[in-house]
């Protein structure tokens, strides 16, 4: 299947929840390997659409919306925004990014709905459901979570398992919690409309393991042949639920009833295009049910089973469509070694890196593709991220380019030289120009693109060596000649790595095409080794990368270790209560509220600052630990409380006469206690 011509290319990638911002698990998952393939088939001048857009519907939103205290329309309206952004910064170049609470992909869902519903595809069934008696709410799919009955895994949903990619119904869970209230939820009777996948197995098992055994993923086919095989997963199942937010069901008595998400959201990949289509003055159709046309889905391993059975079932009851000829999903990317999640603020977020490393989305989009969880799931580290720049792009990539451009002003005005005779080495790193961008091309194809950029990490380390040995600021001393046909050749390796990397790293080619005086020179010319001719004026050098230090790593590390402690601070309990005491040793105690006259550092102690106050008693000197937390100057003159009456204890050198009272929070940082409001230096605490 995967061998024929297409005359067009529709590609989506998964859309993403609009519940939060994104993290470098969505761009490794997805949106990279998505915009990599369509910058190669955009190159190769090939028609083709690249769809996106947020996913607006579904518990995922109900949940943040209820969480936060606002309406579902504010958490999607806020995160639509910051995702598309989030997009375009790393230059994954949709075509159309949209989002399913626009009016089209309303009525595009409907009418989906209402033709299966006319075809007459849907069971109508009144079934027990699980029901929070205390919200006074169905629980449909992540409203619900329990123990996964096919792998253990504690936080399962009710439609699906993150871990093992099960689909789910609620019933199947064990031990179902609500997580609106906690409670056990009750079984209550309510009527759905059941899409009776069993119907559609014997096409299923047709199209993907037998037509697509060749060409799709192993990953993927793994667990398409669990479900197929097993019959699991090929259950009948609600295509609606019982929320107020999402697409209403388009038939009579289905009041307070709305699509299920899953049934929705890839109808949103059709809708999408049919705004870019009107948006561009085209016709969207043939984009969707034109033969020729090859329909490819991005998306992560947890979206498979929707992508492969659901949708593909859906498209091909309603008819007219064509079915996905590939679905390439990638598994997890972890951080650090635990799995990514947003509740635990455990994630590089995008938002945030674009911040901290102004100019650098090639570098990560760099990392994210040489370490993609392409076959397996796998980690991102910032010691690898740093690895990477600085022994990969920098000392490679940037050095080749830089060497290249660098020494054809300094020996030739920065006009590219001729060749002269060739050597045989010449000769072999001519072939190797010629031969590597059809190698990285078959392994896009493929869908491969950590080989794929490891080829072009090949083709520029070949450049870096071909200067390394031939040494041309070593020849051009006897031999200006030998230097100028090795610049020349350089400089075209150089041109044909810009070709090549940019559906990689998109800004660096373009860079690099600005240098080379190169920008327009597409894929149809990789392995032209004159895209520069001898007389061409280039550009300076400027620089393509720079490198990651130390500390920026340090930096990043400790972020992430901070996250760590507050997550186990918000994790241990509240100390008990201690032993109850007679009143009589509480009056014991003498409180006062005090004023700082005096405040300094102690020297030689991290955590001790030296205080004068004022008891209204008199002066006394106390030590206290608050020195990581307040500055000295910060504190003159503000009111504290303190025991005034402890024993006084030798600290330092210093007799400490008291106690300064602090709160001590689970993280172990400190606040001062301070009266709300003035009081005169001595009054009582009681
Ligand atoms: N919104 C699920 C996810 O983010 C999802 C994908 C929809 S693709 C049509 O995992
Ligand atoms: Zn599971």
């Amino acid at each position: 299947m995967s061998k024929r011509d297409f005359k067009r290319y529709t590609v989506t990638s998964a859309l993403p929840y609009a519940n939060g911002p994104l993290h470098i698990g969505h761009l490794a998952g997805c949106y990279i390997p998505s915009d990599i393939y369509v910058r190669y088939l955009r190159s190769l001048g090939k028609d083709v659409v690249y769809i996106g857009g947020s996913d607006e519907h579904g518990v995922a939103i109900t949940i943040k919306a209820k969480k936060e205290g606002v309406s579902a329309q504010e958490i999607v309206d806020r995160y639509h925004g910051i995702m598309k952004a989030s997009f375009e910064e790393f230059g994954i170049s949709f075509d159309h990014y949209s989002r399913t609470s626009s009016p089209v992909h309303h009525q595009t869902a409907s009418e989906f709905f209402k033709d299966l519903y006319d075809q007459g595809e849907f069971l109508e069934q009144t079934t027990e459901q699980y029901y929070d008696e205390e919200a006074g709410q169905f629980l449909a799919d992540r409203y619900i979570e329990g123990t996964c009955p096919k792998c253990g895994h504690e936080g399962a949903y009710g439609d699906q398992c993150e871990k093992c990619g099960s689909s789910l119904s609620p019933t199947e869970l064990i031990n179902p919690k609500s997580k609106l209230s906690g409670n056990s939820p009750v079984l209550k009777e309510t009527k759905h409309w059941f899409l009776d996948l069993g119907k559609y197995a014997g096409f299923l098992r047709k199209w993907i393991l037998e037509e697509h055994q060749q060409d799709w993923k192993n990953n993927v086919l793994g667990q398409c042949r669990s479900w197929l095989e097993t019959g699991d997963g090929l259950q009948a199942r609600s295509m609606t639920r019982d929320m107020d937010w999402g697409v209403p069901v388009p038939v009579e008595g289905a009041e307070g009833k709305v699509l299920y998400v899953w049934f929705d959201a890839p109808i949103g990949y059709i809708s999408s295009t049919k705004e870019w289509a009107a948006e561009k003055g085209v016709e969207w159709e043939p984009y969707w049910k034109d033969e020729d046309t090859k329909l490819v889905h991005f998306i992560g391993k947890d979206n498979i089973v929707f992508h492969c059975i659901i949708f593909p079932a859906i498209l091909k009851t309603h008819g007219d469509y064509v079915l996905p000829d590939n679905v390439p999903a990638n598994e997890f990317l972890n951080l650090e070694g635990e799995k990514i999640s947003t509740s635990r603020n455990w994630a590089v977020w995008l938002h945030e890196y674009l911040k901290e490393f102004p100019g650098k989305q090639d570098v990560l989009r760099y990392v994210l593709t040489a370490n993609a969880p392409e076959a397996k799931d796998n980690d991102f580290t910032w010691k690898d991220y740093q690895g990477r720049n600085n022994s990969e792009l920098v000392a490679i990539y940037g050095n080749f380019v830089n060497r290249a451009v660098v020494l054809t002003h300094k020996y030739f005005d920065g006009i590219v030289p001729e060749r002269a005779g060739l050597s045989a080495y010449d000769q072999e790193v001519l072939e190797g120009l010629a031969a590597y961008p059809d190698k990285i091309a078959a392994s896009i194809e493929k869908f491969r693109f950590r080989e794929a950029l490891g080829l072009v990490m090949d083709f520029a380390r070949m450049g870096n060596k071909y200067l390394a040995d031939t040494e041309p600021w070593k020849s051009i001393k006897e031999d200006k000649d030998r230097t100028g046909t090795v610049l020349n050749i350089a400089l075209n390796i150089a041109a044909n790595l810009g070709v090549v990397s940019a559906p990689f790293l998109p800004f660096t080619a373009q860079k690099l095409a600005d240098m080379l005086g190169t920008a327009g020179v597409n894929w149809t010319e990789a392995g032209n080794s004159e895209i520069l001719k001898g007389g061409e004026t280039i550009g300076k050098a400027t620089l393509l990368f720079e490198k990651v230090e130390d500390s920026v790593v340090e930096q990043q590390v400790n972020k992430l270790l901070e996250t760590k402690k507050q997550n186990e601070a918000a994790n241990t309990p509240v100390e008990p209560v201690k032993d109850t005491i007679a009143f009589d040793d509480f009056t014991k105690m003498d409180l006062r509220v005090v004023t700082v006259l005096e405040a300094e550092k102690m020297k030689k102690s991290k955590k001790l600052l030296k205080l004068v106050v004022d008891t209204g008693l008199g002066k006394r000197t106390v030590l206290s630990g608050i020195s990581e937390y307040y500055k000295p100057e910060d504190l003159i003159g503000k009111q504290v409380t303190m025991l005034i009456n402890l024993a006084p204890r030798k600290m330092m050198g210093i007799e400490s006469e008291g106690m300064i009272l602090m709160a001590e929070d689970k993280d172990g940082s400190l606040r001062l206690m301070m009266p709300n409001g003035p009081a005169a230096p001595g009054s009582a605490i009681n």
